[in-house]
């Protein structure tokens, strides 16, 4: 049985774009990030995981792949990634790379040929359909607006994309398109990587008659029939057994739909398909029932509910990944913590959960900074296609302006997505040209040279917790138990290893809370491991009144 080092690991997530330009042209890139590593390597994190670097026209900065096996200029040459991958293990960190094989670009030479004729070789390696009568296949919509079809003139039928226009979906019901995966996979594995992130992975098998799903009217989320789809699991054990298997390797699959039920699955220690996935339930708590921009406030039972769940749902089924941030989501200060008065003490106990739950926490660039939502003065300067697309779509059908663009600075990409910020010189030390998107106002306050330099930082913060995860065994304990679940403002659980329980206690909000440990959990002596304030004088842990945004660790023996 491979040994399974990803469990020990903390994962740092890098944006290539928004990272570091080593060059001036305001676009981050891999001599940048080369340039970055000692900075990674003092935080503590085990495994990067670089987004896509791949030959793109960048419709979808990156996730709409034109070449898989070539560099994108802005990023660099294949020889600065092997340095890079050279430089990644000669300080003992690992690099995972992103797999994009839900769809490719228009522009990749498989697509360009597809779309000739309906004869022609590679036609079937996408999703092409007829249409009725001059209206699309089906009535899916896209994740990017409008429909999930495009009409291609040059042979009169539609192809399927359930992202962008230039993201059209691969046909993974084509045993050649299977292979042809694989062998790139291969290619990547021999240069010496060590796994993948896989890109919506479960959206790889479409249910064969592509059915609506609506009345009719207009678009509609087409989920239930290419989500955890009918050929899912035989393709992920064929992409194991031919390829994965074969490396001591981790794989994290993007699941978007997916329960704890769904995910045993995927990640079962005796499924052979993944190591782990990634959920939403999370990421929809502040969501509407129209979806991600029906903007709604998040509830704190509700996310303590779904944390539990998947806690004890996986629990010697499968390892969690735990995450509240990515380049697809806004910054999880601002959206689960404070990022005005109370940003060092919110963003630290925000970390604390990440880093004391079963499963491997993933840091995205940024996150170890406190870096916030950013808010930019008009639409012009906001690059994301989805935002791009949701505000011509909700204004066209007459939304309020206001409206749309509160949605966009509250859910938008984009807000992950600006530059990291390192030092408080012009444009954050990103970049000594005009950077691709505008710097965050706030990096004279908020960059990595004062986090550095200062010993209570959050930046010190993330490396205690993570030195933490060693010292205390952290990974090791098991049975979670959600304590005082009815608190609208503490999150409190406890796990065990043996007869030692690992007690977290969290304040989520400003206002000072009370926590009572239950009666029926006894010890006889106890350890505070962390806090995000000056530790308190020696407390009677059973009934502790929380300071603000206060995050408390203990071990109780
Ligand atoms: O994201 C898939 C996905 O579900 C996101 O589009 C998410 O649902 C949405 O953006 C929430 O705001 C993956 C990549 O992480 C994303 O960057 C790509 O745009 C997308 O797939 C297509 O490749
Ligand atoms: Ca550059």
């Amino acid at each position: 049985m491979a040994n399974k080092w990803w469990k020990d690991s903390v994962v740092y997530q890098i944006y290539p774009r928004s990272f570091m330009d080593s060059n001036g042209d305001g676009i981050g890139d891999i001599p940048g990030i080369i340039s970055k590593l000692d900075y990674l390597k003092l935080l503590g994190v085990d495994v990067i995981w670089l987004c896509p670097v791949y030959e793109s026209p960048n419709d979808d900065n990156g996730y709409d792949i034109s070449n898989y096996q070539s560099i994108m200029k802005e990023f660099g040459t294949i020889e600065d990634w092997e340095e890079l991958l050279a430089q990644i293990h000669n300080r003992d960190m690992k690099l995972i790379m992103d797999l994009v094989v839900n769809h490719s670009s228009d522009e990749h030479a498989w697509f360009v040929e597809s779309r000739k004729s309906k004869d022609n070789p590679y036609r079937d390696y996408y999703i092409w359909r007829p249409g009725a009568d001059g209206s699309e296949p089906n009535d899916w919509g896209s994740f990017f607006s409008g429909s999930a079809w495009q009409f291609d003139e040059g042979t009169n039928e539609y192809f399927l994309h359930l992202f962008s226009k230039k993201q059209p979906d691969l046909n993974w019901e084509n045993p050649k398109l299977r292979q042809e995966i694989y062998k790139m996979m291969t290619w990547w594995l021999d240069k010496g990587i060590d796994g993948f992130r896989m890109d919506v992975i479960n959206l790889i098998s479409k249910v064969p008659q592509l059915p609506s799903v609506g009345n009719g009217e207009g678009y509609h989320f087409g989920g239930e029939h290419f989500m955890n789809g009918p050929r899912v699991h035989e393709y992920l054990k064929e992409m194991n057994r031919e390829v994965l298997s074969k490396y001591d390797i981790m794989t994290v699959g993007e699941t978007i739909g997916v329960t704890p039920e769904d995910a045993a699955l995927y990640v079962g220690e005796d499924r052979d398909e993944l190591n782990m996935v990634f959920h939403f339930e999370l990421m929809e708590v502040d969501s509407g029932q129209h979806g991600k921009w029906d903007v709604k406030p998040w509830d704190l039972r509700e996310m303590k509910q779904i944390i539990a769940k998947w806690q004890i749902g996986l629990e010697g089924k499968g390892w969690n990944s735990l995450y509240l941030n990515n380049h697809d989501q806004p910054r999880m200060l601002s959206r689960f913590g404070d990022d005005t008065v109370y940003r060092m003490e919110s963003a630290k106990m925000l970390a604390t959960l990440l880093h004391t739950l079963q499963g491997t926490p993933y840091i995205y660039q940024g996150e170890e900074l406190g870096m916030t939502n950013v808010k930019f003065n008009s639409i012009s300067e906001y690059k994301d296609i989805e935002t791009l697309n949701m505000y011509e779509e909700h204004l066209a059908a007459g939304e309020d302006i206001g409206t749309i663009m509160n949605a966009i600075y509250v859910k938008g990409r984009d807000n992950g997505r600006t530059p990291m910020q390192w030092d408080g010189s012009e444009h954050a030390g990103f970049t000594t040209g005009t950077p691709w998107i505008a710097v965050n106002p706030n990096y004279q306050s908020i960059n990595a040279e004062q986090a550095v330099k200062d010993p209570h930082s959050i930046y010190h913060y993330y490396r205690k917790l993570i030195e933490l995860r060693y010292a205390h065994n952290v990974t090791g304990y098991v049975a979670f138990r959600l304590l005082m679940e009815d608190s609208t403002n503490l999150f409190a659980y406890v796990r065990t290893l043996g007869d030692e329980k690992l007690l977290v206690v969290l304040n989520f909000f400003k206002e000072p809370a009370q926590f009572q440990l239950p009666d029926d959990i006894t010890f006889h002596k106890h350890e505070l491991l962390i806090s995000n304030y000056e530790a308190k004088a020696d407390t009677d842990i059973r009934s502790i009144t929380l300071r603000p945004y206060e995050a408390l660790v203990y071990k109780l023996q």
